[in-house]
């Protein structure tokens, strides 16, 4: 096999192949139909490599620079998929990422107009019952279907959201186009516009003393049946510290990014973040999420809450200055939390993020550098990592569990922060960040690219369930699969996938295989994120 990202490569980046059998290669433009080469060179032979248990050699043609379409082809016959050499490459896959999420809108249709073949009616539009009190219920309407299930859950949202308001204000100019959603032309950026939807909805997420109910959804998963065809009652879960730290810290980070496009919205939200740090103050205790008996749906269940409240914290801060969320935030900084991570488990790199991207550098300078030196710390050990895999990806075997592309995308997007903290190291850490997006499409061990629509041999199963019930053959594109997992969950890939299989290979484009192949909000945010800065 010859992997690389089907996509291809901007034309002054790094370019690498992977070869898992050929040790020389061959650089094949295509023009008019014909073959030209353009370059012959040797591969560097790496070894083994582990997660994969490949031995492999790197194909390393950062010397092609002409723009076009290439293939290459190694001494022993194989061919790798067809990829393009261009700038601004990964536009229309931002685009689509972004548009993704469009289509998880609940409580409204999808017009042909915006969704073209992709439409379904209105779904989700009856009340909601408290789950611990079913004389009560409550208009929660609106928002995204979370994944391939239709429920919705506050801390994957806050998340998402984050992700995708920290691209549009750290990469505006990367936003300038119109996605075609119904708000597109109304002046507002269609970012702001498409996570205003979950935006919306996440205001009535709130109960009347400020806390965050955590999920609304189902008592089980639906069957799979169009959105609109499930007619099952929806409940308001318990609410959660964690939810609610997480919606704090979003809502404030919204209030700040919406303030010069609509007020009053921004207040609104500032408001409700205020009420969920009100509630956090009286909470002081970690009130975790079980999921009852006779409900299977997602849980988003977390051991520590201290991260979000430190990410709530550092929102509160930022967006008022205010001395006593600085008191928080230098409490809470004493954890020992990781400060990297950007996940629904561990949010605490998102208070770097907002710590150290605040253009009027509030934060005492101390505690400011000492979380810059943490994410450039990470920053090195995961460039460290990356180089020393066979495939090129920051990734260790025990990485590779549910969701592992949110991993790799995560870790993107910690390396996309240090190159915009640390000029001197930009190109390195550029590089690393690259390299993950490589993989993501297509320089893995499996050879799949894990984005629907882009690339030769995308990946076309995913686990969603209007994919699999709309009737058309092909998905949306623009969705992140989970990805391999070397403990999968679901009875397909627990059947299909022989016990010892390298985690990096643990994968299968199958549409039950719902721990290996589902989509989510937040596995498409941080592909935003990344491909984002790449497209400034
Ligand atoms: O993404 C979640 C993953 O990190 C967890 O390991 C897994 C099991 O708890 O749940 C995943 O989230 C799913 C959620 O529970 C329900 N909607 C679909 C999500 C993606 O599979
Ligand atoms: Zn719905």
């Amino acid at each position: 096999m010859i992997a690389l990202n089907q996509v291809g490569y901007l034309i002054e980046a790094q370019k690498k192949a992977v070869l898992t059998k050929g040790n020389s290669f061959r650089v094949i433009q295509i023009v008019n139909g014909e073959e030209k080469t353009v370059l012959e060179k040797e591969a560097v032979a790496f070894g083994l490599d582990e997660s994969s248990q490949d031995e492999v050699s790197i194909a390393d043609f950062s010397e092609v620079k002409e723009p076009g379409i290439y293939i290459i082809k190694d001494n022993t016959g194989d061919v790798s998929y067809h990829f393009e050499i261009a700038d601004k490459l990964y536009k229309p896959l931002q685009k689509d990422l972004l548009k993704a999420l469009y289509y998880q809108r609940c409580g409204c249709a999808l017009e042909e107009k915006h969704a073209g073949v992709y439409t379904h009616a209105c779904c989700h539009t009856g009340e909601a019952k408290l789950w611990e009190n079913h004389e009560i219920s409550k208009e929660v309407n609106g928002g995204w279907h979370d994944a391939g299930d239709f429920g919705r859950y506050i801390s994957p949202a806050a998340v998402a959201v984050a992700h995708l308001l920290y691209a549009f204000m750290l990469f505006p100019e990367s936003f300038q186009e119109e996605i075609n959603i119904p708000e597109s032309g109304n002046g507002v950026p269609d970012i702001l516009n498409e996570c205003r939807y979950e935006l919306e909805w996440m205001l009535k997420m709130q109960d009347e003393e400020g806390g965050a109910y955590h999920k609304l959804t189902s008592a089980m998963h639906a069957d799979f049946m169009m959105p609109e065809e499930d007619k099952s009652q929806f409940y308001l879960f318990p609410v959660s510290s964690m939810a609610t730290a997480d919606y704090a810290a979003s809502m404030a980070l919204a209030s700040r990014v919406y303030a010069v496009y609509d007020k009053a919205f921004a207040d609104k939200m500032m408001d409700a973040a205020k009420k969920a740090w009100g509630w956090l103050e009286k909470h002081p205790e970690y009130i975790g999420f079980k999921n009852p008996e006779n409900c299977n749906t997602g849980e988003y269940d977390d051991v520590c809450d201290k991260d979000e409240r430190l990410w709530a914290a550092a929102e509160m801060f930022v967006a008022t200055g205010e001395e006593k969320y600085k008191n928080a935030l230098e409490e809470l900084s004493k954890e020992n939390l990781c400060k990297t991570d950007f996940g629904w488990t561990d949010v605490s790199g998102l208070a770097s993020m907002a710590i150290l991207t605040d253009a009027k550098k509030q934060t005492p300078e101390k505690l400011r550098k000492e979380f810059c030196d943490i994410v450039l710390a990470e920053a090195d050990r995961l460039t460290k990592l990356s180089e020393e895999n066979g495939y090129l990806v920051a990734m260790k075997p025990e990485d590779y569990v549910w969701g592992s592309n949110m991993v790799v995308l995560n870790r993107g997007m910690l390396l996309v922060l240090a190159c915009v903290l640390l000029e001197e190291r930009k190109a390195v850490y550029e590089n690393t960040a690259l390299a993950q997006l490589h993989y993501l499409l297509g320089t893995n061990a499996v050879g799949y690219s894990y984005v629907t629509g882009y690339g030769e041999n995308a990946y076309k199963n995913p686990h969603n369930r209007p994919t699999e019930c709309d009737g058309i053959e092909l998905p949306m594109p623009g969705w992140v699969s989970g990805g391999p997992s070397g403990i999968p969950y679901d009875e397909t890939a627990i059947q299909n996938i022989p016990q010892g299989t390298p985690p990096m290979k643990c994968y299968l484009d199958h549409v039950m295989c719902y721990s290996l192949n589902e989509i989510t909000i937040y596995w498409n945010s941080p592909a935003v994120f990344v491909t984002a800065y790449f497209n400034r």
